[in-house]
């Protein structure tokens, strides 16, 4: 229980050649006998094996045949009398766990009757003793026995090699994995599950089949996966050339999972919520995310499975390249480039409103981590999605072609071994000789090993009479725990310049690598306007006094549609930082200027652009993503100011939206392609604002009558043809309050009782409501008292908690402190039950430092509570150590 360091690392004493693994399945006590071949490690000291092991109970240890001593230290299975010398041994060892026990999720538990197994990071251990560590590479046969009636599919990593009944009704199945893997890799599966199965041929000529397995009854909800891992396969073999390379390729659906899915080899274990999907259970974002998440696992196969990490402190290696992959498939998927701008737009937003605050934060670390106390508490937005940008600016400074040879040569190099980032970058350069990123390659490491957000501020001069234009980008980064000082880091920065009357002057990719540099732009006619971070190049804050007018030329004209987006962002952060400035002024004071107003009028009504990036545009900065522009944040100022500015949009916009949800509210037939997707955002939107407008009564007897739409939104809840209409309309009754909202949420839950993913929408609908007069609280708890409420299920206790205490922080940051009493009794509620999902939640108050009084105190005092907890689990003891420090 005591921290980990990078610098640390030593290669195994031992290693693991194969594993012979037999399971006899029953809730309460299966029997594990593990088989290994091992070897000593000839380049390390002669020392003691030490197995890692947890919550076993271990009943016989046989090395070649024979009994053995052996103890146990600090969970460690220790085995001192190991053969001498270089031969191979064999070691047995005979242990039983109870998964139906298990509410941690981790290791092998059970599920609606079901067994599953979840090992990433450290989970092998609570299924048998073993070297739980990525750098152990083995080879696998699984034997399963279990109850035939009870457990009818049986499965394991790679190929089925035999199968048959045993005696007493009960049967078995043995699996071969032909390739080595790390534990952390394994899986098993038995239960009632039913498949959708489909053979392809890869482009190589080789046969595969493809499967996913669900729960009966849900196979109608599995076609969309099913295409998702078809559309994966072939994208790999054509961008990377990477085939698969398993005879047999499965995905099996949970409905209690940590995550979101688990990339083990050829048995992709998934959390339901990112496999099924009907039009009629499922929204667009939905539908957009299992494409994600399918794609991200099936792409671990190579990046993340051939190649593996060496370490955990390695864990980007796999997940940050791994995530680049899934939005570069996506984009590609998405196919026209303005629907690939919408996507980038959108991760973007992620990495800003969730990445940027972790960097700033009590949990801030390098992409690639220093220490820890416990690794599943770094799965984290920077190891993932920070991680992807860095290799997004690898392939940004050698090109698309460049990055693939350096995909290529990455796998010559290391296919089967456990390696580092640097490995990984290594090979980006060394199949790039000659180039500027071979060149910057050591500083350019720097984003590996430095946390922090880099700030790049931008300083224009214009020189009339030369027509001269010079613009001076410096950067710096703030400082971090455990890292006061940063060097440089090597940043590239797309770059346009725009005419006054919106025309692009000159375009080109500047690579900042010095604390300040300065460009230089002869013979410009009139000052510029100058479009910087085009498509977010570099994840890093841009600082740049922009004028309103600059701002409104880049919204018109920029040809890079992320600047384009981002110049309507900035627009509204400087409207709500002006408004949140003005502390005496009422909320419902507040009025939005008319060219403001003007220009998203004419966003809303442009002929020619796409719905999706319309939505994008209306959609204010998040109240999070507010909150970090300020030096000290009242989450209920916040909310009440972007509000008012959403109900300001909702009045003065009001006959462009209903313009906008008349043009779009038919989509026809329900294709989830991302032009109907795009329409059905902004009909969404237009509905909200809408019923907004009626809210306020002011124009109720008006042309455009508001106050029909309420009733309109209703009528579309019940009428809705797709999961996505009906919730829009439903969230549209709920967020501006509407008396309709209560008889539709009754209704909803009615018709999808039986539906646990349209369940957990529910819950959340309710739980991420505004607040009104801290109505939200205590709707909450009484949502936690709904007979469909479980808290052992962490998608539900996501839909009610999270969704209160980490995505509602109007609601959530009470001057009565009431919300941190919540969260501090939910988080000591289920850190006995499940530390990760209990982590993620302490998370929620990362940045108590930043609140005002008296939420300053109040928060640091919930976390002070729960630190005081004696027998903390290190997931939680590290989050709130952290925060405290
Ligand atoms: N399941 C997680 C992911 O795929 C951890 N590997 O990112
Ligand atoms: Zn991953």
């Amino acid at each position: 229980n005591s921290v980990i360091y990078r610098a640390d690392y030593q290669a195994p004493a031992y290693w693991i050649d194969t594993v012979d693994l037999c399971f006899d399945l029953d809730p309460a006590k299966t029997r594990v006998l593990n088989k290994m071949k091992l070897r000593r490690n000839a380049d390390v000291a002669p020392q003691p094996l030490r197995l890692d092991g947890e919550e076993l109970n271990l009943s016989r240890v046989l090395v070649n045949g024979q009994g053995t001593s052996f103890k146990i230290d600090g969970g460690q299975l220790v085995l001192e009398n190991l053969p001498e010398g270089d031969q191979p041994f064999e070691l047995e060892i005979f242990t039983t766990c109870a998964p139906v026990k298990n509410t941690k999720l981790m290791g092998l538990y059970v599920s609606n009757d079901s067994f599953f197994t979840q090992c990433e990071a450290e989970g092998f251990r609570r299924i048998t003793y073993f070297l739980d560590r990525p750098d152990v590479m083995a080879s696998y046969t699984v034997t399963l026995r279990a109850d035939k009636a009870r457990y009818p599919v049986l499965l394991s990593n790679g190929n089925l090699v035999d199968q048959g009944k045993l005696d007493d009704g009960r049967h078995f199945a043995r699996w071969v994995d032909p390739f080595r893997k790390p534990s952390y890799l394994f899986a098993l599966v038995a239960g009632q599950l039913v498949c959708r199965e489909q053979r392809i041929t890869s482009r190589a000529g080789k046969e595969h089949l493809l499967q996913v397995y669900v729960r009966p009854g849900d196979l109608d909800k599995t076609e969309h996966a099913m295409n998702a891992l078809m559309d994966s396969v072939a994208w790999d073999e054509a961008r990377f050339g990477l085939s698969l390379d398993l005879e047999r390729f499965m995905i099996v659906a949970t409905s209690d999972f940590n995550m979101g899915a688990m990339e083990n080899k050829g048995l992709n274990i998934f959390n339901t919520k990112y496999v099924l999907a009907s039009q009629a259970t499922a929204t667009d974002t939905d539908f957009s995310n299992i494409e994600s998440v399918v794609g991200h696992e099936y792409f671990h196969n190579w990046t993340g499975n051939r190649v593996t990490c060496r370490d955990w402190f390695q864990l980007s290696l796999k997940e940050g390249l791994t995530v680049f992959r899934d939005q570069e498939f996506s984009q590609d998927l998405a196919g026209e480039a303005s629907a690939r701008a919408v996507k980038r737009i959108e991760d973007v937003r992620v990495l800003r409103t969730a990445q940027f605050p972790e960097d700033a934060g009590p949990m801030a670390h390098p992409v690639r981590p220093d220490q820890y106390l416990e690794i599943n508490n770094f799965y984290t937005v920077t190891v993932y999605e920070k991680g992807a940008e860095v290799v997004r600016m690898m392939q940004t400074l050698v090109g698309r072609e460049g990055f693939a040879r350096g995909m290529t040569l990455y796998f010559e190099r290391h296919d089967g071994h456990a390696v580092t980032c640097d490995d990984f970058a290594q090979a980006i350069a060394d199949a790039n000789p000659g180039s500027q990123f071979e060149q910057l390659l050591p500083q350019f490491k720097r984003w590996y090993s430095q946390a922090g957000t880099p700030r790049v501020t931008a300083v224009t001069q214009y020189d009339e009479p030369t027509g001269e234009y010079r613009l001076t980008l410096s950067q710096s980064c703030p400082p971090t725990p455990g890292q006061e000082h940063k060097e440089p880091f090597v940043i590239p920065i797309g770059l346009g310049l725009l005419a006054a009357d919106g025309s692009e002057l000159t375009s080109r990719m500047h690579v900042l690598t010095q604390a300040s540099e300065t460009l230089t732009f002869p013979g410009i006619d009139g000052e510029p306007v100058p479009s910087i971070l085009r498509g977010f190049s570099a994840p890093v804050i841009l600082e740049h006094a922009y004028t309103d007018a600059q701002l409104l030329t880049l919204l018109a004209h920029d040809t890079d549609p992320f600047n384009r987006w981002e110049a309507g962002q900035r627009l509204a952060v400087n409207r709500a930082l002006a408004f949140m400035g003005q502390q005496a002024m009422p909320a419902s004071d507040i009025r939005l200027d008319q060219p403001y107003i003007e220009a998203m009028r004419s966003i809303l009504r442009h002929p020619t652009l796409d719905s999706a990036f319309k939505e994008l545009v209306l959609t204010l900065p998040a109240e999070t993503y507010l909150g970090e522009q300020l030096q000290e944040v009242d989450p209920q100022r916040v909310h009440a100011v972007r509000e008012a500015m959403r109900q300001q949009l909702a009045q003065q916009l009001q006959a462009d939206w209903q313009c906008a949800f008349e043009t779009n509210s038919d989509t026809g037939g329900y294709v989830p392609d991302p032009v109907s997707c795009g329409r059905r955002a902004l009909a969404g939107m237009a509905l909200t604002h809408l019923c907004l407008a009626a809210r306020s009564g002011a124009h109720s007897a008006g042309p455009g009558q508001p106050d029909v739409w309420p009733g309109k939104a209703y009528q579309r809840f019940k009428d809705a043809a797709n999961m996505t209409d009906r919730f829009n309309a439903l969230s549209a009754l709920v967020i501006s309050g509407n008396e309709l909202a209560a008889p539709a949420l009754q209704k909803f839950h009615a018709l999808f009782k039986d539906e646990p993913l349209v369940l957990d929408k529910w819950f959340a609908l309710q739980a991420g409501q505004p607040d009104r007069g801290g109505n939200v609280l205590p709707a909450v708890k009484q949502l936690m008292n709904h007979p469909d409420f479980n808290i052992r299920n962490p998608n539900r206790a996501r839909s009610v908690i999270f969704s209160y205490c980490s995505a509602n922080p109007g609601a959530f940051h009470r001057p009565d402190a009431a919300g941190y009493v919540f969260w501090s009794e939910r988080v000591l509620e289920l850190d006995p039950i499940n530390p990760q999902v209990a982590a993620r939640l302490a998370r929620a108050l990362d940045r108590w430092k930043k609140l005002v009084e008296p939420l300053r105190s109040a928060a640091r005092e919930a976390i002070a509570r729960v630190a005081a907890k004696p027998d903390l689990s290190n997931d939680v003891r590290e989050v709130v150590t952290r925060a405290l420090a």
